[in-house]
């Protein structure tokens, strides 16, 4: 079967498919130990096109013991840092150079649209990576007057150093596959620690090729080690496996407070970036117009299927109807359609699975007395595919308003005043992301300090900067990715005090 013949698709991405079906260890492409494997469905078709290894624990002890030996000896151990940046910057140009290649993997297996693909998750991985490289030569500790009391008449010195963490674990969610894999590549390969990803099950495929190119740009074998399988057989095993100093997640909170508790039984670090309902502000002096236009944005991007998507819409009283009138005109004219096609907006979600929580959450919405002003249904065709939908009528103390949806479902909240939208804006267990949408400068300054999220933006949402950290308050998750935050998740420090 010739995937998709109508759409333009780049004869590497065909032939990535075709030898696409094992996953790294080491230095080798390999199955599972147990043969099993797993299947890769299109989302637009619902029909699975591709099959990868189903890892499980015995897969996890062989790829850590092969990061083990990479992070203990070999060349990796004793690479300086000025190598470390160079390679990373080499991976970065492959990713450029096969940039529209990687963005067809990423439509096909998550269903995004490939637009978007190729100019958000590929490029912010590139630049990611790239900003990544630069603190590998960075990397400092501090120097201290050590004075201690009991020895006053020894002169002491002290410095810190910072040290690789070791072996990191990385799982990590469909939803950016790649983007999500750079993340957690990027400072493991600065800092010069090694690692085991697991991509999720349902996208592997951006993260193997992404290990084909770790591998063309000289990365040395076990440095980088990708296994694929399910959450609860690989996953489990990776997050509790004694043998990793560090695992790092992007995933659900119900999972991400689990992933928590297997690694402290090890006392192995963790970092978590979870999940959130984060709330849209619009105040009373906003345009109307660029406020629909930024909601519909904050919420429609990704299907929706974004950790920070904006999917508590709260529009001051006396702009509601304008702006749910000109969300709902661009909901109702996005082009929906298989994210392999370059005019693709919106896609469809990433699983059957996904597909019906959605519905689901739509439904109860329904049950409890909201209205859609527009959408609020699945699409006829074939494939996951649910309609951008603007739901009404809601109370705070709905499911649609208080639980994370992740799709294209957004409810809108009128409000009063800035007191009262900061305190139901604050009211979920979540804290990630906000943003508020006016041009008065003091009442946006004002209002900053009271929103407990890990970043608000003023006047745009879901702009992302690798200089920029990243992270959850609340069950929004624990550490910062991104920025110079980052290298404390993937080192440990150590304080060296000598006796002169
Ligand atoms: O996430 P999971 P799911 C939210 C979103 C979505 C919901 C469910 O609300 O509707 O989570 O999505 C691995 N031990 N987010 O079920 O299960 C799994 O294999 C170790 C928000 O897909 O958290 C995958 O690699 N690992 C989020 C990863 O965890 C386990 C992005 C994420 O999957 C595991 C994704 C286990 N027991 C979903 N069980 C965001 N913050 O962006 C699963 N995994």
């Amino acid at each position: 079967m010739q995937l998709y013949p109508d759409f333009p698709m780049g004869d590497g991405t065909r032939a990535f498919l075709a030898r696409a079906g094992r996953m790294l260890i080491g230095a080798n492409w390999v199955d599972a130990l147990s043969g099993e494997t797993l299947s890769v469905t299109d989302p637009a078709s619902g029909e699975a096109f591709c099959r990868v290894p189903a890892a499980d624990a015995a897969d996890v002890d062989r790829a850590v013991a092969a990061a083990r030996h990479a992070f203990e000896q070999g060349e990796w151990s004793k690479m300086r840092p000025v190598d470390r940046e160079r390679l990373l910057l080499k991976l970065a140009d492959l990713l450029e150079v096969n940039a529209q290649e990687l963005a067809e993997i990423e439509a096909l297996d998550n269903g995004k649209p490939v637009t978007m693909a190729r100019h958000v998750d590929v490029a912010l991985a590139i630049d990611f990576l790239r900003y990544m490289a630069g603190w590998a030569t960075k990397i400092e500790g501090s120097t201290m007057d050590v004075s201690v009391p009991l020895v006053r008449d020894r002169e002491f010195f002290g410095f810190t150093r910072r040290e690789a963490v070791g072996v990191v674990g990385a799982i990590i969610p469909w939803n950016f596959p790649l983007l999500m894999a750079a993340w957690k590549v990027g400072p493991a390969l600065a800092t010069g620690c090694t690692m085991v990803l697991k991509p999720a099950e349902e996208t592997p495929l951006s993260a193997l090729r992404f290990a084909e190119l770790a591998l063309e740009a000289g990365y040395p074998p076990g440095v980088l080690n990708v296994v694929t399988g399910l959450g609860h057989t690989a996953g489990a095993a990776l997050a509790s496996h004694p043998g990793i100093e560090k695992v790092a997640f992007t995933g659900s909170t119900e999972v991400g407070k689990l992933v928590g508790q297997a690694a402290i039984k090890n006392m192995t670090r963790f970092s978590l970036e979870l999940g959130g309902k984060s709330p849209v502000i619009v105040l009373d002096d906003a345009d109307p117009a660029i406020a629909a236009a930024g909601a519909a944005q904050a919420i429609f991007f990704n299907q929706g299927q974004v950790c920070t998507a904006g999917s508590r819409l709260f529009i001051h009283k006396s702009r509601f109807e304008q702006v749910v009138e000109g969300l709902s005109e661009i909901a109702a004219a996005m082009q929906m359609g298989p994210g392999i096609d370059p005019a693709t907006q919106i896609g469809p979600l990433v699983s059957a699975v996904q597909q019906q929580r959605v519905m689901g959450y739509i439904n109860s919405g329904f049950e409890e007395g909201a209205r859609a002003a527009v959408g609020g249904e699945r699409d006829a065709r074939q494939g996951y595919f649910v309609k951008p939908t603007v739901l009404v009528d809601v109370r705070d103390d709905m499911k649609v308003v208080r639980e994370e949806i992740f799709g294209p479902v957004v409810v809108a909240l009128p409000y009063d005043d800035l007191d009262e939208v900061a305190r139901r804006a604050n009211d979920t267990p979540y804290g990630l992301a906000a943003s508020i949408w006016s041009n008065d400068l003091g009442r946006v300054h004002r209002l900053i300090p009271k929103i407990k999220a890990g970043t608000v933006w003023v006047n745009c949402h879901n702009m992302l900067d690798s200089a920029m950290p990243f992270g959850g308050y609340k069950q929004s998750g624990i550490g910062r990715e991104m920025g110079r935050a980052v290298l404390d998740l993937y080192t440990e420090s150590k304080s060296v005090v000598m006796m002169l």
